[in-house]
């Protein structure tokens, strides 16, 4: 039997990945500085993206409503913001609603709401981020005890407001005006999330009037804004080929190997992300590394669907992870909604993850992957202990030079043997020094034989 001597490079990828692009541009309220209106065939224009109580859905009810709100010249920035006000018909009061949905008239005000009209699209705001508060500035002039009111919702499918059920909802924030409020003021309110549903949509309602609105009342609103907390991360972590001792890996790639692009957007990463830099920023920079979040109820949930962001950055010399400037701290505009959990990528280390939830104190999420044991999730199974001595060190395990979770003879025969003298920036180049030769397969690879990562799969 004739036996193919031709190495077969088998890329399986053991610790999948997703090909997900994330998108980091964050969702606004449309027209939110009620800078653009529109003529719709009213003697009143009203801005554009937002309607009021006579483009309701009810038509005959329509004609009869009242004016609630005027385009004002008396704005917080730019030209206009718009004005609110409550009005009389008859001897119904109806309180200045402004909506980005539709209006749902009735002649007693109390069966009113504003809804998430999902079947046109002039009644609705797709809307899929979670933001973690609004903002906006307001001026209030109260009559009888009126409050003015700012309320958004993000939900799914068909939703209104007020609505005792609050159906599919998944987060309220609320700003109620009581008082007198003669200057431009900000006003802000958190998200109050329900569940951990991703939304659809989001409905606003302004209003200068309360439960019983009273004639007189008058509000002006400009400058919506939806406020998200990016999370911060503190993360220090070590690699076995190119630790050197006494708390410190070697630099010896950096600068002239280290490429300029991002390396991680080959199988089995896949991360399109466009990081790059013109030099690399720091002489302590060791190497790229794909930072990875995760947000799942415990360890073992936190799989690759539970994937809410990555980012390329590098890891400098002493375990700290840092962002393209070679020392800000990298941070991700996501919302963790279970809990916070950390992976690491390297082109031929083995990924490690965060054994427990990385915590948020004073808005920084800290977590050192190095200085106690089983920091790292899933033990030595996928990890190296880089120092016996009390109180230790442990770190990424080297020697996967095809990257596919498992270190074992292919990374030795396929990514080192093949290689064996060649200087650059080389998978096999397990011990990062930039020759590839026999430490890095005796020092780095041979010890690590066996080796899988714990990364959920
Ligand atoms: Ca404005
Ligand atoms: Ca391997
Ligand atoms: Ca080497």
């Amino acid at each position: 039997m004739r036996i193919s001597a031709i190495n077969k490079i088998l890329i399986t990828v053991a610790c999948s990945l997703s090909a997900i692009t994330f998108v980091f541009s964050q969702q606004q309220p449309e027209n939110a500085g009620f800078e653009l209106w529109e003529n719709v065939g009213l003697s009143v224009p009203e801005p554009t993206e937002w309607s009021s109580i006579k483009t309701s859905d009810n038509g005959t009810l329509n004609g009869f409503a009242p004016y609630v709100w005027a385009q004002s010249t008396n704005a917080h920035s730019g030209s206009y913001s718009v004005n609110l006000y409550n009005a009389s018909v008859l001897t119904i009061v109806a309180a200045g609603t402004l909506t980005n949905g539709q209006v749902h008239s009735d002649l007693n005000p109390n069966n009113g709401y504003v809804f998430t009209n999902i079947a046109n699209a002039q009644w609705n705001t797709p809307f899929t981020q979670k933001p973690d508060s609004i903002v906006f500035w307001a001026k209030f002039t109260p009559v009888s005890g009126d409050i003015a009111q700012v309320k958004a919702v993000l939900h799914t499918g068909t939703a209104k407001i007020p609505d005792v059920a609050q159906s599919n909802w998944i987060a309220l924030a609320q700003v109620d005006i009581p008082n007198l409020t003669s200057v431009w003021t900000r006003f802000s309110a958190p998200f109050n999330y329900f569940n951990s549903n991703t939304p659809q949509y989001i409905l606003f309602v302004l209003s200068s009037g309360g439960t019983v609105a009273h004639v007189g009342s008058t509000a002006y609103f400009d400058d919506l804004e939806l406020i998200y907390n990016p999370v911060e991360l503190d993360l220090t972590a070590f690699m076995h080929g190119p630790y050197a001792g006494n708390g410190l890996m070697s630099t010896s790639l950096n600068p002239d190997l280290i490429p300029l692009n991002q390396p991680y957007n080959t199988i089995p990463w896949n991360y399109g992300g466009p990081e790059s830099v013109p030099f690399i920023p720091n002489a302590q920079v060791v190497d790229w590394i794909l930072v990875e979040l995760r947000d799942a109820a415990t360890a073992e949930a936190a799989t690759a669907a539970t994937t809410i962001g990555r980012q390329a950055g590098f890891l400098l010399n002493d375990g700290s992870v840092v962002g393209l400037d070679g020392s800000g701290r990298m941070t991700f505009p996501v919302m963790v909604n279970q809990n916070l959990f950390v992976v690491l990528w390297h082109r031929n280390h083995l990924g490690i993850m965060s054994a427990s939830p990385v915590t948020e104190v004073a808005g920084l999420h800290t977590y050192n992957f190095s200085n106690t044991a089983n920091k790292i999730y899933g033990g030595l199974n996928g990890s190296v202990q880089l120092e016996t001595d009390f109180p230790g060190l442990w770190g990424m395990a080297g020697g996967d030079g095809n990257a596919d979770g498992t270190i074992d003879l292919s990374d030795k025969n396929s990514f080192w043997s093949l290689f064996v003298g060649k200087d650059g920036y080389l998978s096999g180049d397990y011990n990062l020094n930039g020759q590839l030769n026999n430490p890095d397969k005796n020092d780095i690879w041979l010890g690590n034989q066996g080796k899988q990562c714990q990364v959920p799969e």
